[in-house]
């Protein structure tokens, strides 16, 4: 099935729907379901540029994962598709027997930063106004909320107070437990600009060496958790150095003093820190010396700060050195946050953290009582409610009943995600709103799964890192009978009787109410005022440039930077410097589990894959789950690079590709956390991660697990390409994922030629096959064929011997290609064509060996690459890959 007909057939514009840079994208629907995407090149967020998966929209636009009608769970455990009325009915009859059993506070949402702030906002007006219950929380626990408690205790409000313009004018970029490059790609490339254009040195503090370090001046390998230690250490220094301005904090700040004497505490002279850290101390006084001497310096952070057991306060030790120095709300500097959603932010503005109420509201009984006359809402709730985690917890404890899943997948992304799971199959009522018809946390039957708008069918508002505002627009039909998230919810609540309070002609009269809360009996005393959105009509709300917040109504075209004034929003209008606890890790390795798990994201891959798993290309960088550690705790601990490892934590386990990378740390390991059931056969890294959390935020330390190693070996390994799904029997390792033409998957197993073979006659009997089997050596090699056509292909061969992959992917690519040659093919040539090797460019396609050969012939630079193959110049995520395969070319060389 496809999208019918394109709902405008020109161009529209709206924004990407992964990271928080917030890049403005400009679609053209093609005509037949699918659409062409450029940047927009008047997008103040990109200024027409985008990364490797904004440019790869267009291959995950297809229906063929999507649900696209109301499914209800059966007696049997299977679905019966239902029409949206007596989906709807159900839901709330569910909910109203929940609450009238269990009391309300038996219901709990489940939200995610990939709403829209509409979808968002009534989700929270239902539950937490009309519902009454305060559990309203959302994956951003995972993602920012660390950051949004540090702000509040240290601001006064949840401001992030810089643009990124900052990034533009800045001398010094300090980026903390960020892997930008990968990450935030597009803002990498502004911070690179201004490095080459303007001379900004660019400092990167995190315990591995990324991508993103090796486009940085300066890389601090610190010890994971130990990150206020080295923040405490430059108070102390700036302090002794005479650097603080005493001016702006008698004037603009509170506890100093306290700070201070606490920073002291903790990192009392640089021998300190380096014991902390594990840095050298003469590299600790060249960063603070660097830091303090750089009045345009700021520092961002984002998850190697946020998902810690003492994220708060190492966001805290930041914002307290800017403070300390004045260095805030003025241009080229400041304290910055990366979100990482799409709309982490827009969530935060309506409220969706369990700890906040509405608007940057929080509990006070004034803030309570104001949100219950403008809702005029019948149940206004008047505690916090609980944290994703201890959610969960309650779920599991069946205190909560019912629960409604939407845009997050918390079976996967969730700590302690087997738990999770079983919880989630537990529950009374358990509803998902979801785009997907499969993915790990749908395995846990909810009862009702609704089918939501997805990016391109969808229209809203999302807000990004620097408080932007843009549409998002739709540019696709509904397909199905899909609807949209906020259509859901309110047709859900005009069920439960509040009809009238949440009828509504379109996303436009939510996000005016939005607006006009935002302004309600403000008056200045609330950061977050849009009140100057409250009267956008449909057409105002259509045309709605990018604009950052706060919109008062008295500056229609919004606010690029606040504090510039010093009034912030702590008692007396001041900030409040806070002193921090000691560092520490959640908990340390110990004899059981003597290695510390650190997991994040690769390059081209979005969370659990949902999309970016459907595209060829993005596909192509890195195709499986795999654990990075040094090369001595390779040996330490017997393991083979390219062989298997099974990791065990306190929580649960997983086996995944061994990887050799002196850029970890002996003692760590590193895990990308994008595979899960649905990819792979034991890949879901939340089933390891520790469900520890920070204690202000609730946020969860996921970059610091301690674990068990140990080598797994497989007789053969081997892939299969085929144009349909290809499952494999109980018992082999695999991960899926998308290729130019079909599936792929790439396995490992003990099971024997034999086996194989057997397995493939009886898929494919009806078929021409042509085999070479190599039953003494171990090989098995069978291409199937209907009418000189390849339909699929298996590839086996004893454990450690390459198989071929990408020249096999590449013959495959072609479904409507004769085969010229099945004996070529079998021996792993592409007649006609070469092996790319793994793709590095994946705007391009350009693979491995084309960049080798091109460096081998005398090209000497990555600039002279993009020439040479376009490698590297279009989002440029790949350059310092590029760079580094040069590097390794001519170390070849020299030897
Ligand atoms: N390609 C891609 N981009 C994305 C996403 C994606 O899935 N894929 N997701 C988006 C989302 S939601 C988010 S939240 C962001 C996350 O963006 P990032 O935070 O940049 O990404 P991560 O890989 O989670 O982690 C960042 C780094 O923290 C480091 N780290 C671990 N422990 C510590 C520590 O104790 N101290 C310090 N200083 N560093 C530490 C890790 O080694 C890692 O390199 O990315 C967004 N962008
Ligand atoms: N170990 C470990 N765990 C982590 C992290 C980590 O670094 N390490 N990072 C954490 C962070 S920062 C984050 S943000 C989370 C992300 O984790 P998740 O939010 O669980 O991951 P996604 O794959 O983005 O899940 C989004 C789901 O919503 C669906 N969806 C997308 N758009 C829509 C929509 O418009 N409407 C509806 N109804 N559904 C939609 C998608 O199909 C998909 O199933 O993971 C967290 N978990
Ligand atoms: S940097 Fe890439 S993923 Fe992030 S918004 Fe821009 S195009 Fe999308
Ligand atoms: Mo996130």
């Amino acid at each position: 099935m496809r999208h019918d007909a394109p709902l405008a057939p020109a161009v529209t514009c709206t924004t990407c729907p992964y990271c928080g840079v917030g890049c403005g994208v400009k679609a053209t629907p093609d005509g037949l379901g699918g659409a062409s995407f450029t940047g927009d090149a008047d997008h103040p967020a990109n200024r027409g540029r985008l990364c490797s998966k904004g440019s790869a929209l267009g291959e995950t636009l297809g229906l063929g994962s999507r649900v696209l009608y109301p499914l209800k769970r059966n007696a049997a455990g299977s679905y019966d598709r239902v029409s949206w009325d007596e989906a709807l009915d159900a839901v709330a009859a569910g909910l109203q027997a929940i609450a009238a059993g269990h009391g309300p506070e038996a219901i709990a949402f489940y939200l995610s930063g990939q709403l829209l702030t509409e979808d968002y906002y009534v989700a929270n007006k239902l539950a937490k106004g009309f519902i009454g219950t305060p559990h309203v929380d959302t994956n951003s626990r995972l993602c920012m909320s660390s950051t949004v408690a540090a702000q509040r205790r240290v601001f006064g409000s949840d401001t992030v107070p810089g643009a990124y313009e900052d990034f533009d004018s800045a001398d010094l970029i300090v980026l903390v437990g960020s892997n930008t490059a990968w990450c935030h790609p597009v803002l990498f490339r502004r911070m690179q600009d201004n490095r080459r254009e303007r001379g900004a040195r660019i400092v990167v503090l995190d315990p591995r060496v990324t991508a993103t370090a090796e486009d940085a001046d300066m890389v601090l390998t610190l010890k994971p958790g130990s990150d206020v230690a080295l923040f405490a250490g430059l108070l102390v220094h700036l302090a002794d150095r005479g650097l603080v301005d005493r001016t702006y904090v008698a004037r603009h700040v509170s506890g100093f003093d306290e700070a201070l004497a606490n920073a002291r505490d903790i990192a009392p002279d640089i021998t300190a820190v380096s014991v902390a850290t594990g840095l050298k101390p003469e590299v600790i006084a060249a960063f603070y010396e660097l830091w303090a001497s750089t009045p345009h310096v700021v520092t961002a952070w984002s998850q190697g700060v946020n998902q810690s057991a003492q994220g708060t306060d190492k966001v805290a030790a930041i914002l307290n050195c800017h403070l300390a120095t004045g260095r805030i709300g003025r241009p080229g500097c400041g304290p910055f946050s990366l979100t990482g959603q799409p709309n982490a932010m827009g969530g935060r503005e309506v409220g969706g953290l369990a700890n906040m109420l509405a608007a940057h509201m929080g509990y006070g009984a004034d803030e309570i009582d104001r949100v219950r006359r403008f809702w005029r809402a019948p149940h206004i709730v008047r505690h916090e409610g609980l944290k994703a985690v201890q959610m969960l917890d309650a779920v599991a404890e069946r205190r909560i009943r019912a629960m409604w899943v939407m845009a997050t997948n918390p079976a996967v992304s969730l700590p302690n995600a087997d738990k999770v799971r079983a919880a989630l199959a537990g529950l009374d009522l358990f509803v998902v709103s979801e785009n997907v018809l499969s993915n790990d946390t749908l395995a846990a039957r909810p009862h009702y799964i609704l089918p939501a708008a997805a990016w391109g069918e969808k229209d809203g508002t999302v807000t990004n890192s620097e408080r932007r505002i843009s549409r998002q627009r739709a540019f696709l039909s509904l397909p199905g009978e899909v609807r949209p998230d906020w259509w859901i919810i309110c047709e859900v609540a005009r069920r439960l009787g509040f009809g009238e309070a949440f009828t509504y002609a379109g996303p436009h009269e939510i996000y005016a109410e939005h607006a006009a809360l935002s302004a309600f009996e403000n008056d200045g005393t609330r950061d977050f005022d849009i009140g100057g959105h409250a009267g956008l009509g449909k057409a105002g709300y259509d045309g709605l440039t990018p604009v950052q917040w706060p919109v008062p109504a008295h500056r229609p075209q919004g606010i690029a930077r606040l504090f510039g004034d010093g009034n912030f929003f702590g008692p007396g209008r001041r900030a409040q410097m806070r002193p921090l606890a000691a560092p520490k890790l959640a908990s340390e390795a110990d004899e059981a589990f003597p290695l510390l798990l650190n997991t994040g994201r690769v390059r081209d891959h979005w969370h659990t894959m949902t999309r970016t798993g459907l595209s060829p290309r993005l596909s192509a960088h890195i195709a499986e789950p795999s654990v990075s550690l040094h090369s001595s705790e390779i040996t330490r601990f017997g393991l083979l690079e390219g062989g298997f490892a099974h990791l065990a934590s306190a929580q649960g386990g997983a086996v995944l590709k061994v990887v050799a990378d002196d850029g970890v740390s002996p003692g760590d390991l590193f895990a990308p956390i994008h595979w899960s059931d649905e990819t792979a056969s034991a890949a879901r890294i939340g089933a390891l991660t520790q469900p520890l959390c920070d204690p202000f935020s609730g946020q969860p330390e996921m970059k610091a697990t301690p674990v068990a190693i140990r080598p797994v070996a497989y007789r053969f390994e081997g892939f299969v390409l085929s144009r349909q799904p290809f499952a494999l029997p109980a018992g082999i390792w695999w991960s899926r994922l998308a290729v130019q033409g079909g599936e792929g998957r790439l396995f490992a197993s003990d099971a024997s030629v034999d086996a194989i073979a057997a397995l493939m006659r009886e898929r494919f009997g009806a078929e021409e096959l042509t085999e070479l089997i190599d039953r003494d050596g171990g090989g098995y090699r069978c291409a199937v064929l209907r009418e000189g056509r390849l339909l699929a292909v298996i590839f086996l061969a004893p454990a450690g011997r390459a198989p071929l992959w990408d020249t096999v992917k590449s013959v495959f690519a072609d479904p409507a290609a004769a085969v010229p040659s099945r004996l070529a093919l079998l021996a792993g040539r592409n007649p006609g064509g070469s092996d790319p090797g793994p793709t590095i460019c994946a705007c391009f396609g350009v693979g491995l060996n084309a960049i080798r050969a091109a460096f081998v012939a005398g090209a000497a630079t990555a600039e002279e690459i993009g020439v040479q193959l376009k490698a590297g110049t279009n989002c440029g995520s790949c350059l310092p890959e590029i760079r580094r395969i040069g590097a390794q070319a001519r170390a070849i060389e020299a030897a």
